[in-house]
């Protein structure tokens, strides 16, 4: 092996093993995705997003092939006291150290233009892309049946 080549793989264990820290400090759990019916053209999916990190995180994107169109959306009440939904331009914040919920009423993963109607049980790929993670690969299951107690319909 020459010093060139000694350095190259080097560079790349390096490059490796800090990509798989940055994706090991935020953890995904209980996560569900919904519709509002089997003719709906959209859903939504809700999850645990923690940041096991030191470094202060942001959710920036998702992508998913399931739908034409995938956004972070969150809710805020209007002037007239009604919750509208929006996207949210500037990311969701994941503290480090903290645990954000996307929950029926708040923030979640908007799912626009479904190519197929979501059936109980499937699983919906999902790519969440962080600021500072990266790409973080999520299968979730769809639950139509669920219900939380405390939320909103969405
Ligand atoms: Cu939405």
């Amino acid at each position: 092996m020459t010093l060139k080549s000694t350095l190259v793989a080097t560079l790349v264990a390096l490059s490796l093993t800090s990509a798989a820290q940055a994706a090991d400090t935020i953890v995904v759990e209980d996560a569900y995705a919904r519709s509002a019916g089997k003719s709906a053209k959209a859903g939504a999916a809700f999850m645990m997003i923690e940041n096991q990190g030191e470094t202060d995180d942001r959710l920036i994107g998702a992508a998913s092939d399931v739908a034409g169109r995938v956004e972070l959306h969150t809710h805020k009440i209007d002037e007239n006291g009604v919750a509208k939904m929006m996207q949210v331009e500037e990311g969701i914040p994941i503290p480090a150290g903290e645990t954000h919920m996307l929950k029926r009423g708040g923030d979640h993963v908007m799912f626009m233009g479904l190519k197929a109607p979501f059936e109980q049980g499937a699983m919906v790929p999902v790519t969440l892309i962080f600021e500072q993670a990266g790409e973080v690969v999520v299968e979730i299951p769809i639950d139509l049946e669920r219900q939380d107690t405390g939320g909103h319909s969405n």
